[in-house]
């Protein structure tokens, strides 16, 4: 089965915005915020919607930079053996509101030298650096038992 995600990363000179996950899958982990395609919403509306209501800012500009499939292996990782998640990733160039904490998530600025990787998703290291030198990404993870990278690789590509 595969299931379709989008993922906001707000990245302004420097800094970047993530939000420490609450509940739910990924809970523990910085990250961008996002969350599945409901039924009738197309990507882009899901991004916005995600956007809104996880740091309750309206976003004014992103870019589509990246599609991230993830694949996990072992029956104990966080997702059900054989399940891919395709994840479109956005980088948010300008946003109207002040971030504020939701039930899903607490944001938070980094600095970009000080991005949380060890407590985050362990393939955020391989991919962020790509959206903060404007780079566009394919890229394919395979997880195994703890969440652990098995396989990956990742394309730069011109054109999403
Ligand atoms: P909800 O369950 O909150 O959506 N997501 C991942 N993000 C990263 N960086 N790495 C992964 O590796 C991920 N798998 C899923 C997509 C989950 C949110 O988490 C993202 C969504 O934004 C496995 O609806």
């Amino acid at each position: 089965m595969k299931k379709i995600f989008t993922l906001c990363v707000v990245f302004q000179s420097s800094r970047v915005l993530l939000g420490m996950k609450k509940r739910g899958f990924g809970e523990g982990r910085w990250n961008g915020f996002g969350g599945k395609i409901k039924d009738g919403e197309t990507i882009e509306e899901a991004m916005r919607r995600e956007m809104h209501e996880e740091a309750g800012v309206k976003i004014d500009s992103a870019e589509h930079v990246g599609i991230l499939d993830f694949e996990f292996s072992e029956q104990d990782g966080s997702a059900s053996l054989g399940e891919i998640l395709t994840v479109h990733i956005f980088r948010v160039d300008s946003f109207t509101g002040e971030p504020r904490e939701s039930d899903e998530m607490k944001p938070q600025w980094f600095d970009i030298a000080d991005v949380p990787y060890e407590i985050m998703w362990p393939d955020d290291k391989y991919w962020m650096p790509l959206l903060f030198d404007g780079k566009k990404f394919h890229g394919k993870f395979v997880f195994g038992k703890g969440d652990v990278v098995r396989e990956y690789s990742i394309d730069e590509v011109q054109k999403i």
